[in-house]
């Protein structure tokens, strides 16, 4: 288990390390992982919503499953959008790359927001859900308005 732990943290070390760029051996795959994790972020993220909005009966379980997995996605994309990544099957505008700072200000907050959720959902209460799940949906739609194209 030790071992395990150990592999894993240096896989992520190296993760972080490495530069971005020679993760993707095209621009295409980096537009197309980065578009998978917000996918299955996305996914994850609405079976919470179902839950919080009332569209969904309530279960715990399910929750922290869901906001686990979120909260993983959350942490991937952004080492995908590197330099010349702009064109292609993409929504990103150009801004992404000019204000780069705010941008990665605003994928910051998204994943403080979603590891708020995720620790908000292993409490297992509803109440504490639904305060937790706002914020994250804001944090979205902020870098939306300002990064995505429509
Ligand atoms: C979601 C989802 C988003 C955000 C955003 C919040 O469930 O897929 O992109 O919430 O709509 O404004």
């Amino acid at each position: 288990m030790k071992k395990m732990l150990l592999a894993a943290a240096a896989v992520a070390g190296l993760m972080t390390a490495l530069p971005a760029a020679a993760q993707f051996a095209k621009p295409e795959d980096a537009i197309k992982y980065r578009k998978a994790a917000f996918s299955v972020m996305a996914s994850h993220f609405s079976r919470i919503g179902a839950m919080v909005n009332g569209r969904a009966p309530f279960d715990a379980k399910a929750a922290a499953e869901n906001a686990e997995i979120a909260a993983l996605m959350s942490r991937l994309p952004y080492t995908a959008f590197v330099e010349g990544t702009d064109k292609g099957e993409t929504k990103a505008k150009p801004e992404v790359w000019s204000e780069g700072d705010k941008f990665k200000a605003g994928a910051t907050r998204m994943q403080e927001e979603m590891a708020k959720l995720n620790a908000a959902a292993k409490t297992g209460n509803l109440e504490t859900i639904k305060a937790a799940f706002g914020p994250v949906g804001q944090s979205c739609k902020s870098c939306h308005d300002n990064f995505r194209k429509e």
